[in-house]
C-alpha cells in the first residue's frame, strides 16, 4: 500500500535541501525542513486523536506552518478543510457542523469568537498564527520530525473546499488524492515546470487557485516557491527578478499594469505569467503584451474541477479565450434544456468530465445529482462557445454568482440577510463592473410600504454576519425591483442599469 498524494508530492522530497519556500524576508525554507515540520503536525493530529478519514478545519493566515498542516492531512490521511480567513464566526460555524470537522485551527486572535462554537460542536480547538506561534506549533516543537505515513488510496479524500450555492447554503466539494495529482501532472507538462522555476506565489492557500494550482504544480515539479502572505504590489515588483513564472487572479494584472516600475525590462527574463479564477478582459491581455512582450497564459478551472481548460504555452495565447481542453478532460458544450452536445460556434453550458472531477458535495446527494451526471460529466453553470480554431470562450454564467477579485460570492446569500433587515420588503444583489476586482457587489432594497430603510444599519448589520469580501460595496433603494412576466426579478435590467455605478461607462 502507499499513499499517492503524500509520496508523489511530499514524500519523495525527504531530505532533500533544495529550497522549498522563500519567503518575503528572504529566509529560506528546505524541502526537507518542510517536511520535518509537517511530520510533528503528523503526530500532534495523532496525539490529538484526529485520525485517517477526520475533518481538520483550518482558518488562518498564509504561513508555511499553515501550509506544513496541508502535507500533514495528506501524510496522516486527514481531510483537509481550508477556510477563508475572512469569514466571520457566523460563518465558520456552518462549515463545522456541514463537515462534522474533529479538529479546528484557528488564529489566536479568533480564538474568543470561535472557541464556544467549536466546543458547541463537539470538536476540539488549536491555534496557529501568521507569525508560527500558537497552541499547536507548541505541541508539536516536541513531537518526532518523522510520521509513518498513513495507507491512502488516489480514491481517497484529501480535502473538501466549501463552495457557495445558488439556494445560499454552501457544499463541500470533495476532492480525492486522484483529482488533484492527475491535474497536477497534467499542468506540470502543460506550462512546463520543471525544478529551475521560481513561483511567485502571492494567492491565498485556501483556494484551488493557491492551494493546488501552485503548490501542487511546485511539489510535483520540484521548484521553489516565492511564498509572500499577499498580494501586495511593492512586494511584486521587488521579487519579479528572482522568479519565473507567476500566477494570478486578473486583478493582480490589472494592479501591475496600473504601476510604472512595471515595465518590460522586469518581466524580460519571466518564463510564464498565468491567469484564471475570473475573466481576464481581453484588453488587459493585449495591453500586458504591449507593455512586457509577454502573453498571459489564461487557464479556466473551479473549486470542484479543479484545471479544465488552458491556453496552450507553445502556440497562439487567443486574448479573451479559455484555449483548449486539458490532456485527459473532455469539455463539451451543451443545450441546458436538452443536455445534447451542441455544434462549435454555439452557446451553451459547459459540462467537464475527467479525473480531475471531485467525487461529489460532502453529504448532499441531491445537490450532487443535480450537478454531476451519471456518465462522470460535471455541470459547470458556465455558459460558452467553441470558436473554429477550438478555443473555448466563456461567454456568462447559468448560475447567479458575483466574482469579485477571484473571490465567488451567490447574491442569494446576501439577500437572505438583506431580507430579515427592518423596513425591507425584498432585496437583489448583483454583480456590476469595477476597474480594480472586475466586479463588485451591489445591493438594491425595496421597503415596506410607507417606511425608510436606515442603510447605515442595514451594512453594520450585514457587516457582523458576512466576510467583508461579500459585503456590498454599494446599498441602493428602489420603489420596486423589475420583474419578467413570471414574476422573476430581471437582473438583467439591474446590472445593465447600474453597470456604470464604479466605472466610468
Ligand atoms: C479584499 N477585499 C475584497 C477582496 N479582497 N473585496 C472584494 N473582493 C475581493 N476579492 C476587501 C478588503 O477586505 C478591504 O476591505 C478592501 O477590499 C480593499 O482591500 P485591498 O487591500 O485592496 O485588497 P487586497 O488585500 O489587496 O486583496 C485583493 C486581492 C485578493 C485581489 C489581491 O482578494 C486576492 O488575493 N484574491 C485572490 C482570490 C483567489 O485566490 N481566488 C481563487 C479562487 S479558486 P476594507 O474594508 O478593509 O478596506 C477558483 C478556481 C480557479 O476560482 O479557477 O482558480
Ligand atoms: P470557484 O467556484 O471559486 O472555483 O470558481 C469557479 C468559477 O470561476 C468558474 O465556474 C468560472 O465561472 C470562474 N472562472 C474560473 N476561471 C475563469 C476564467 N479564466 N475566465 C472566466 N471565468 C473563470
Amino acid at each position: 500500500m502507499a499513499n499517492p498524494l503524500y509520496d508523489e508530492l511530499f514524500g519523495k522530497h525527504l531530505g532533500q535541501d533544495t529550497v522549498f519556500l522563500q519567503l518575503a524576508d528572504g529566509q529560506t525554507i528546505s524541502h526537507d525542513t518542510f517536511l520535518k515540520m509537517s511530520a510533528q503536525f503528523a503526530n500532534s493530529f495523532k496525539d490529538l486523536g484526529i485520525n485517517a478519514g477526520d475533518r481538520l478545519a483550518v482558518q488562518v493566515e498564509k504561513s508555511p506552518q499553515c501550509l506544513a498542516i496541508y502535507a500533514a492531512c495528506a501524510q496522516s490521511g486527514v481531510i483537509f478543510l481550508p477556510l477563508n480567513t475572512g469569514y466571520t464566526a457566523n460563518e465558520i460555524e456552518y462549515f463545522i457542523e456541514n463537515s462534522g470537522a474533529s479538529l479546528v485551527i484557528c488564529d489566536d486572535n479568533k480564538l474568543t469568537d470561535l472557541a464556544p462554537i467549536v466546543e458547541s460542536l463537539n470538536a476540539a480547538v488549536e491555534t496557529l498564527n501568521s507569525d508560527g506561534t500558537g497552541s499547536l506549533p507548541t505541541k508539536a516543537t516536541s513531537a518526532p520530525t518523522s510520521f509513518a505515513t498513513i495507507d491512502r488510496s488516489g480514491d481517497d479524500l484529501a480535502a473538501i473546499l466549501y463552495t457557495s450555492g445558488t439556494t445560499g447554503r454552501s457544499k463541500g466539494a470533495m476532492l480525492t488524492q486522484e483529482n488533484l495529482l492527475s491535474n497536477a501532472r497534467t499542468l506540470v507538462k502543460a506550462w512546463k515546470f520543471t525544478s529551475d522555476d521560481a513561483l511567485l506565489h502571492a494567492l491565498p492557500i485556501f483556494h484551488t487557485h493557491g492551494l493546488f494550482v501552485a503548490t501542487n504544480i511546485s511539489l510535483l515539479a520540484g521548484n521553489k516557491m516565492i511564498f509572500l502572505p499577499k498580494y501586495n504590489l511593492d512586494d511584486i515588483i521587488a521579487l519579479l527578478p528572482e522568479a519565473t513564472t507567476m500566477m494570478g487572479v486578473p486583478t493582480f494584472y490589472t494592479r501591475l499594469l496600473s504601476d510604472n516600475r512595471f515595465t518590460s525590462e522586469l518581466a524580460q527574463h519571466m518564463r510564464l505569467f498565468i491567469s484564471g479564477s475570473a475573466p481576464l478582459l481581453a484588453e488587459t491581455h493585449i495591453e500586458f503584451e504591449a507593455r512586457t512582450g509577454h502573453r498571459i497564459l489564461e487557464r479556466y478551472g473551479m473549486t470542484e474541477t479543479n484545471m479544465n481548460t488552458s491556453n496552450p504555452y507553445d502556440g497562439e495565447r487567443r486574448a479573451g479565450t479559455v484555449g483548449f481542453a486539458l490532456d485527459g478532460t473532455d469539455v463539451k458544450i451543451t443545450n441546458s434544456e436538452t443536455g445534447t452536445e451542441l455544434p462549435k460556434g454555439e452557446i451553451g453550458q459547459i459540462e467537464v468530465r475527467g479525473p480531475n472531477v471531485f467525487k461529489g458535495y460532502w453529504q448532499m446527494p441531491e445537490k450532487t445529482a443535480e450537478e454531476l451526471r451519471e456518465d462522470g460529466f460535471f455541470i459547470t453553470g458556465d455558459l460558452g462557445k467553441y470558436d473554429d480554431d477550438g478555443y473555448l470562450h466563456i461567454v456568462g454564467r447559468n448560475k447567479d454568482l458575483i466574482i469579485s477579485g477571484g473571490y465567488n460570492i451567490y447574491p442569494k446569500e446576501i439577500e437572505l440577510l438583506l431580507d430579515q433587515e427592518e423596513n425591507v420588503l425584498e432585496s437583489a444583489v448583483i454583480g456590476v463592473p469595477h476597474p480594480d476586482f472586475g466586479e463588485t457587489v451591489v445591493g438594491i432594497l425595496v421597503p415596506k410600504p410607507n417606511t425608510n430603510i436606515d442603510l447605515t444599519s442595514v451594512a453594520t448589520n450585514v457587516a457582523k454576519s458576512l466576510a467583508r469580501f461579500k459585503q456590498p460595496n454599494k446599498l441602493i433603494i428602489v420603489k420596486e425591483l423589475p420583474r419578467n412576466t413570471m414574476g422573476k426579478v430581471q437582473k438583467n435590467a439591474l446590472r445593465a442599469e447600474y453597470k456604470d455605478l464604479f466605472t466610468d461607462g
